[in-house]
């Protein structure tokens, strides 16, 4: 441990120190080190080895924070198999940057983020903030058809199709603070996206209120995951941090740790209590249905907040600052994770009928509220009654039994705690094999640790993270291998690979291009066939060509300084692997074009001159002579 570590260290301990409550001041002792406990030697197990050539039993989808991409990984060998750019620009697809990408992050913009961007000289953003990718489900389990996911950092959901693994919807969330949690609808389907802004701000933005918090608001949203439009909006007290939805498809949950609506640190975790907001889904519907809404940039938007005698949430008070909200697979228990406290609090879905009812005690629903170290974060589940839940301070997973917390909550003198394994170091979120669905299987649990300190060689002050895949077929948990991330996945999902379906070579008839298809037919030009000559329209000009390895239809081309150029490629090749790509050099401009798909790009041809284009995917022993050349004629001439 250097001493720069150790002052990293000392700083975020005092930080939390300074804001703990009594409870975890009391369970603290000196005894706990942030960094307590030994490593476990390394198991020595072949079953996640990345034997050259073995096929993972799972697909991981990892989610990528501040890069704002999305990541697929081989699980459990944790080889990181593809980068799907959602939220980020993508030198080497060209996402952000193409026709097609640049629809998709556009269309759904707000009028006024769009008059921002443009005055910056901007289309879209170029970062994101992705945090949760979740897949849709059908009764409780994945089905397959999309991903779904937040930006933090421009309020936004995206969602990937599984069958291309490509981003098909961008969309920016009017009226919300910055999107973090997220999660589908479990039962019956997906169904609803429910999206939580985390921080506040005034209901109508635009300056005539600024420093006045006492009238900021939250907004939780739902979304349809098969529209991608905005179904409706419940504004409510407090923040939101993490949600989750239950098996029943009556209720979804989101965490408060600011329910103080404070401003700074002090205010923020000031109160012992904070809260879960429990949204009951049939009675906003009603409350929609009888148009109890007011209606803001085109969003039908309710009152959920305390005091409103309105039956669309409730509000149930939760030690110190609530982080993750995890749904068990035993379809009936939702475990709020305490963060600042000690717990985790066990919610029984079957009694929280009675808050809307009968206004039951809101506390009435907990059946159990174990004390499982420092920092409980966010919980994973085996199927098998027991719980995984990080413990960021203490740098463990503590494994703890369901129906031994219950009992413990009644009064039986029963330890729910199985066994605790050290991680390698603080822990964020954690995910389990299939385990947000009803068919978690108990095999794998990764934890996703924000410092991977002395692991790996050094790369200099920006460190990788250290993502550690446990064992967990017997009780006590086996960490069997580190795996170093970029910045910074902080969440993700295991799914059986026979969930996922995805194809090799697009179909020529999909959607994605279906302007370069139309722009083509009014062109009178065949995708497939291309145009031997540049299409010209005022100073727009059009380039239709075809790639087959190792040529494009067109060796050269003319345009004349000023003009707007689109080129479309559509790649006639129509095996696997068979990606081409089109970069034009000094422009700025590369593109993916995968088998049989079509792809364009537009600029202003401004540099006259000779311009190469080239194929930047490796796709044949000619590669390199898969090249041609662009003509920019001077303006002068
Ligand atoms: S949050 Cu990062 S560790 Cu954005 Cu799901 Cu809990
Ligand atoms: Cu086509 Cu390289």
């Amino acid at each position: 441990m250097s001493d720069q570590n150790d002052k990293v260290n000392v700083s975020r301990r005092a930080m939390l120190g300074a804001t703990a409550t009594g409870a975890i001041a009391a369970t603290t002792g000196a005894a706990t080190g942030l960094f307590g406990g030994t490593q476990p030697a390394q198991a020595a197990s072949g079953d996640f080895a990345p034997v050259p050539g073995d096929l993972d039993e799972y697909y991981g989808f990892w989610s990528s924070g501040q890069t704002g991409e999305m990541r697929i990984m081989g699980f459990p060998s944790m080889r990181e198999l593809m980068r799907v750019p959602v939220f980020n620009r993508c030198s080497a697809t060209g996402w952000g940057q193409t026709n097609e990408s640049l629809k998709i992050l556009t269309e759904n913009l707000m009028p006024e983020t769009k008059e921002f961007l443009a005055a910056r000289g901007l289309k879209t953003y170029d970062n994101g903030d992705l945090h949760h990718p979740h897949m849709s489900f059908t009764d409780g389990t994945y089905d397959g058809r999309y991903l779904f996911m937040n930006d933090k950092a421009n309020t936004r959901v995206a969602r990937v199709r599984c069958d291309v693994m490509k981003c098909d919807k961008v969309i920016e969330i009017p009226n919300a603070g910055d999107i973090h949690g997220l999660r589908p609808q479990k039962f019956p389907r997906t169904g609803y996206v429910f999206a939580n802004g985390e921080h506040e701000i005034p209901l109508i933005n635009n300056g005539d209120i600024l420093d006045k918090p006492e009238e900021y608001v939250n907004i939780f949203t739902a979304i349809d995951g098969d529209t991608m439009e905005i179904s409706w909006q419940v504004i409510v007290s407090g923040n939101l941090d993490n949600c989750d939805a239950d098996y029943q498809g009556k209720y979804a949950f989101s965490t408060s740790y600011n329910s103080e609506m404070g401003t700074n640190l002090a205010e923020m975790t000031a109160n012992e209590l904070d809260h879960v907001v429990v949204f009951n889904i049939a009675e906003i519907e009603a409350g929609v249905a009888a148009g109890d809404y007011q209606e803001l940039n085109g969003v039908k938007v309710l009152d959920g907040r305390k005091g409103q005698n309105k039956n669309y949430t409730r509000y149930i008070p939760i030690p110190n600052s609530p982080h993750g909200v995890n749904t068990a697979p035993d379809k009936k228990h939702v475990v709020i994770n305490g963060k600042l406290s000690p717990t985790v609090s066990v919610i029984d879905v079957t009694k929280v009928d009675a808050l809307f009812a009968d206004n039951a005690d809101p506390r009435s629903c907990i059946v159990a509220e174990p004390e499982l170290g420092l920092g409980p974060l966010h919980t994973a589940f085996d199927g098998k009654g027991n719980g995984y839940t990080t413990l960021f301070l203490d740098s463990q997973v503590v494994k703890w039994n369901i129906d031994k917390a219950l009992r413990a909550y009644a009064g039986e003198d029963v330890d729910p705690i199985i066994s605790k394994v050290d991680v390698q170091y603080q822990p964020g979120h954690n995910h389990t094999s299939m385990g947000e669905t009803a068919e978690a299987d108990g095999k794998w649990l990764v934890s996703m640790n924000k410092f991977s300190k002395d692991r790996f060689i050094n790369v200099g002050p920006l460190k990788p993270e250290n993502e550690q895949l446990i064992d967990i077929t017997t009780d006590d948990m086996k960490v069997v291998h580190d795996g170093p991330t970029f910045a910074e996945p902080h969440d993700c999902i295991i799914v059986h690979r026979s969930k996922v379906n995805p194809v090799s070579v697009w179909n020529r008839d999909d959607p994605m291009w279906e302007e370069a298809r139309q722009q083509a037919a009014a062109d009178g030009v065949d995708l497939e066939e291309g145009a031997d000559e540049p299409i010209r329209d005022g100073n727009k000009v059009r380039v239709y060509m075809w790639s087959q390895a190792p040529t494009f239809s067109m060796e050269k081309f003319t345009v004349k300084q000023g003009d707007e150029v689109t080129i479309y490629v559509t790649n006639l090749d129509d095996v696997d692997d068979v990606t081409h790509g089109l970069t034009i050099s000094n422009h700025g401009i590369a593109m993916e074009v995968g088998p049989q798909a079509t792809a364009s790009v537009t600029f202003t041809a401004d540099r006259p001159g000779v311009h190469w284009f080239y194929c930047q995917w490796f796709c044949h022993a000619l590669h390199m002579e898969m090249r041609g050349r662009m003509f920019v004629e001077p303006r002068s001439a």
